[in-house]
This record gives structure tokens, C-alpha cells and sequence, in this order.
């Protein structure tokens, strides 16, 4: 079993969908956490190829971006579909959710007090191409019959706009199943009850 380090801030942020991942492929990771005074040394950042974080170790692989990370993850953990084709597909997805992030991340990040009712006015719109995806596909997954990363990804970004805005998914049948699915699997359900999750803030700046 691979051992990874994940080296990141006190928050869920962009390691949300990869804790997510590795706890539901029963897989246990270390865990290095920053401060923001440690970070603003400057010395791990400029380790960093692109002076950033997440860092994910796996032996003597060492990877920044989180979607390579949660790539990455994926193909270790049988979590990047059954064939090419679904590992399109599940690319694909995975870009839109970032799409999402992006948004999501300019929102909490730049405009929080003046955006937030026009984000949440448009984010119907974002969300309706996912349940189009979902309501196709009877496994209940985004593509194929099995879990991908993508899955723990718009599954993360999910909780965190349930949390901007509690009701996002009450027009969305096939998000909202999606959603309790997800939440159900057991070990999934242990770690959003635990501590550890609840306690790390969403994002770096008080804002959710
Ligand atoms: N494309 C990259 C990826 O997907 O990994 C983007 C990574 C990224 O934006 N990293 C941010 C970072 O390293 C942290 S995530 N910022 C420091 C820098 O650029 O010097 C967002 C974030 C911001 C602030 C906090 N915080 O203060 O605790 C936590 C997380």
C-alpha cells in the first residue's frame, strides 16, 4: 500500500476530494500542515514548482495540482474508470468541476460581499449540467458504473455550497441523490462525523 504526505494549510480547501478519496479507498495518509506565518518564510514555497500548495508525496514521487494529485489518486486507487473511454469522460468531468472551483474560489476569495447573491442566482445554471450527466447515468456516478475522482470531487464542492447556500439542491433530484450517496458510504459517513473534517475550515479566510 503506497503511504502519501499531503502538505497543505488548516483548511479543506483543494484537499477536501482527495481525503475524501483515500478514506473512502481505505487508504491512510500523514499529514503536514503549514501555518500561514511558515508559508510566508518563504522556503517550502520555493520548493513548490509552481509556489503553491497542495504537495502530495508517494515515495519518491512528489506532485503539485491538485487535479494531477486527485489523477494521480485516481489511477492508484481504481478510481479513473473502467476503459480509456470513461477516463475521458471522467477528465472531462473533472475539468468542469474545476470550472465550479474556480468560481467558487474567486467568490469566497475576492467577492464575497458583493458577489455572493449574483453567484448564488447563477449557480442553478452550473449545477443543471451536472444532474443532466448524473440523471443519464442509472449507476448514479458521473461516468461508468463505478466511483471516480471526479465523483469525490464535485461531491466536496457540493458540501461546500450546501453550506453557502443550504436549499442549492432542492431543484436537483438527481444531484441530491448523488449527494446522500456519496454521504452514505460508510467510510465517507465516518469521516464527515469526525472531528478532524468538521473542525478544518472550508476555506483560508473565515468565509463559507
Ligand atoms: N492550481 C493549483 C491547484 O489546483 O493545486 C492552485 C493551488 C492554490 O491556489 N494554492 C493556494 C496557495 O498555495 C492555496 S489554496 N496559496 C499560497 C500562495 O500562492 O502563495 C487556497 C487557500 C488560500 C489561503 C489559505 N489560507 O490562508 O489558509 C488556504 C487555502
Amino acid at each position: 500500500m503506497p503511504a502519501y504526505t499531503i502538505t497543505y494549510f488548516a483548511v479543506r480547501g483543494r484537499c477536501g476530494a482527495m481525503k475524501l478519496m483515500l478514506t473512502d479507498q481505505g487508504q491512510e495518509w500523514k499529514e503536514v500542515v503549514v501555518s500561514f506565518d511558515d508559508w510566508m518564510k518563504g522556503d517550502l514555497k520555493a520548493t513548490c514548482v509552481f509556489g503553491q500548495l497542495p504537495k502530495v508525496q508517494d515515495g519518491d514521487l512528489e506532485l503539485v495540482q491538485s487535479n494531477a494529485i486527485l489523477r494521480h489518486l485516481g489511477r492508484n486507487h481504481g478510481a479513473y474508470g473502467s476503459n480509456d473511454k470513461e477516463a475521458s469522460q471522467i477528465d472531462m468531468m473533472n475539468d468542469g468541476v474545476e470550472d465550479l472551483r474556480l468560481k467558487y474560489g474567486k467568490l469566497i476569495y475576492q467577492e464575497y460581499d458583493t458577489g455572493k447573491d449574483k453567484y448564488i442566482q447563477e449557480l442553478g445554471d452550473h449545477l443543471s449540467k451536472f444532474e443532466a450527466v448524473l440523471a443519464k447515468n442509472k449507476s448514479g456516478f458521473l461516468i461508468g458504473n463505478k466511483v471516480s475522482f471526479a465523483d469525490y470531487n464535485l461531491f466536496d464542492l457540493l458540501l461546500n455550497h450546501q453550506v453557502l447556500c443550504p436549499t442549492c439542491l432542492d431543484k436537483f433530484p438527481a444531484l441530491k441523490a448523488f449527494s446522500a450517496m456519496m454521504s452514505a458510504r460508510p467510510k465517507i459517513k465516518a469521516l464527515l462525523d469526525s472531528d478532524a473534517w468538521k473542525k478544518l475550515p472550508i476555506n483560508g479566510n473565515g468565509k463559507q
